[in-house]
């Protein structure tokens, strides 16, 4: 479904610069979903765009994946790259993914209407602590059983052990502490092709920039 010009169009909010749904009441921190009945129901009217000359999501993207207002390039958004992409993530796009292992919420983030936004009470019951900010090097050491355990009804699954491995490497990478040599040698002999890879991409950043320093 259409979920976004069908929440516009029955008054929800309104499809930001950045391509996503902002409430008036809730900003953008909001998930949609439709229920579909046979009701007749009294329609609201449509939202119309309330962005004016703000561009802050634009700019905030860290791979300039809005090129221009309401256009989203896909295949540069770090969601699509982290999670979507199943194969090799480009590798001039690895650098601006930072330290992000799933997803992204920059041009959200910065959204001035979220000074509506209220902290949702179904998240919460679902929340992780500790996955708010994992360790890059376990996740790196995580088989496949250890994998799914850890992430057992959890969207992380969606990625599978490779892909979330495949990100941990760019990650680790990009913040380019050595200690973490170690660990990506030995994920540069993992039996998955994917992982290897990233992880030897990640060894040569990280030995690239202390040669450099
Ligand atoms: C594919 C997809 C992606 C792709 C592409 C995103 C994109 N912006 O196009 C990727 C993987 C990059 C992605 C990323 C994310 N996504 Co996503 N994604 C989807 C998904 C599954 C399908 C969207 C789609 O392509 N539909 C098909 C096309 C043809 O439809 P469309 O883009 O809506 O365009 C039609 C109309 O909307 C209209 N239209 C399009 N643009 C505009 C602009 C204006 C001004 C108007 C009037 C009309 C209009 O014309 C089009 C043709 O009819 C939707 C769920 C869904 N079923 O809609 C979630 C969804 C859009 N994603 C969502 C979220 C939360 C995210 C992320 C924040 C996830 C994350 N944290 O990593 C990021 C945000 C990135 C971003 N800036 O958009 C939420 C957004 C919630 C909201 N508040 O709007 C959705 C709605 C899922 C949900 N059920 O809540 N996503
Ligand atoms: S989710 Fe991140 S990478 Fe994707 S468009 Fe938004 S800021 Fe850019
Ligand atoms: S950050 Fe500004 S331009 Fe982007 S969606 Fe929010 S109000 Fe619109």
């Amino acid at each position: 479904m259409l979920e976004r010009d069908f929440a516009q169009r029955s008054g929800l909010g309104f499809i930001g610069k950045h391509t996503n749904l902002i409430s008036r009441q809730l900003g953008n921190w909001i998930f949609l979903g439709e229920i579909i009945t046979t009701l007749e129901l009294e329609p609201d009217a449509p939202e119309k765009n309330r962005c004016g000359t703000c561009t802050r999501c634009i700019t905030a993207c860290p791979t300039a994946a809005i090129k221009a207002p309401f256009q989203l390039d896909a295949r540069r958004c770090i969601s699509y790259l982290t999670i979507e992409l199943k194969g090799s993530i480009p590798v001039d796009l690895r650098p601006a993914i930072g330290n992000r292992i799933y997803g992204c919420d920059d041009c959200l983030a910065v959204c001035p209407w979220n000074r509506f936004a209220r902290e949702g009470s179904v998240m919460k019951q679902h929340a992780q602590p500790d996955l708010a900010t994992p360790d890059l090097l376990e996740l790196l050491a995580l088989d496949e059983p250890a994998f799914k355990r850890r992430f057992a009804g959890t969207p992380m699954l969606r990625t599978k052990r490779r892909g979330l491995l495949r990100n941990v490497c760019v990650a680790l990478g990009n913040v380019g502490d050595q200690s973490a040599l170690p660990a990506l040698g030995k994920a540069a002999g993992d039996a998955e092709p994917l992982v290897a890879e990233h992880a030897r991409w990640a060894i040569q950043q990280i030995q690239s920039r202390s040669e450099g320093s």
